[in-house]
């Protein structure tokens, strides 16, 4: 496996500044050794630096640093496309509207392959404004819309492939605005909520949605929000909600998706370094992803996921 770490400082998606230290953080927590003691063949390519920005408005006020997140969004576009045909690219964050960027990179490099995209979104929230619904302004609440094809995206370029809802599997749902409730009934897309993983715990759900991407030879893209994690082992990220993941419920998301091999790039994405506490969120981060890239304790034979 070739690992392309791509750092993607981003900070204008939200507005609790600090997550632009996210790549340095992960470097610092030893990411890119963590993978070669598992086998990866690592490169690093530095921070992808967008082009300055023209400053730009659209019909909601509340809308901020739209010029900012454009420019974000086109120069990672181009990163992920090229790092997908390069290997396995691991997006290093940056607030979450960097994954209107990196899907749109990722979903053009599917298309060229006639293969179909799969979206697995571990996160809080379910990150379906547009730009026209957004009360907060804050466009890391847009991406899911965005890649789902809605409209009121015009500052972006079109979502030139957009990925149906049955592809889009939001994992881990615990906080989600009322217009984001109603556009997502509109458009049938059924979160995989908090709820139903406490009724029916994290394999079943996860097992089912893997089989079809299997059934369907996709192409999987996992972006992982730290706001997916419970605050209470991961504080370093500006929108906590209580009720989050726990730490094994974690590491049994991410040893599933390596067991199914299917995942063929990555974001991680919401870490603000500046409130974590001595670095913990972030080595936490890293143990996962090694987890993700294959990392565990003992081999297991029985495995059919
Ligand atoms: C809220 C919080 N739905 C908003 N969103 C996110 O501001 O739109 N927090 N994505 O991480
Ligand atoms: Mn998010
Ligand atoms: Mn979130
Ligand atoms: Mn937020």
């Amino acid at each position: 496996q070739h690992c392309i770490l791509v750092g993607a400082p981003v900070d204008s998606g939200q507005s609790n500044p600090g997550c632009l230290m996210g790549p340095a953080s992960y470097r610092v927590a030893g990411l890119a050794a963590t993978l070669e003691e598992l086998g990866c063949r690592v490169s690093d390519r530095g921070d992808v630096t967008p082009r300055p920005a023209a400053p730009l408005g659209c019909d909601n006020p509340a809308v901020h640093s739209l010029g900012e997140t454009v420019a974000w969004q086109n120069a990672l576009a181009e990163a992920a496309r090229a790092a997908m045909a390069e290997g396995f690219p691991v997006f290093l964050g940056g607030d979450h509207s960097l994954s209107l960027g990196t899907v749109a990179g990722v979903a053009a490099h599917a298309a060229a392959q006639n293969r179909p995209l799969f979206l697995l979104w571990l996160d809080a929230h379910s990150d379906f404004h547009t730009l026209a619904s957004t009360r907060s302004g804050n466009l890391h609440g847009t991406p899911v819309a965005y890649v789902a094809g809605l409209g009121g995206f015009e500052a972006f370029p079109p979502f030139d492939c957009p990925v149906p809802a049955e592809r889009i599997c939001l994992f881990g749902i615990r906080s989600v605005d009322p217009d984001e409730r109603a556009a997502m009934g509109e458009h049938g897309l059924v979160p995989v909520d908090m709820r139903e993983l406490d009724e029916r715990g994290f394999v079943a759900p996860l097992k089912a949605f893997l089989d079809r991407v299997r059934a369907e030879n996709g192409l999987l893209h996992v972006s992982f929000d730290v706001d997916f994690l419970d605050p209470s082992i991961a504080p370093a990220v500006g929108t906590t909600v209580p009720g989050g993941a726990t730490f094994r419920e974690a590491h049994l998301v991410m040893e599933m998706l390596h067991e199914s091999g299917l995942v063929s790039s990555l974001d991680l994405v919401e870490l603000n370094p500046f409130l974590d506490e001595r670095g913990r969120t972030a080595r936490l981060v890293v143990d996962l992803t090694a987890s993700l890239m294959g990392r565990k304790v003992f081999d297991r034979v029985t495995r059919s996921l």
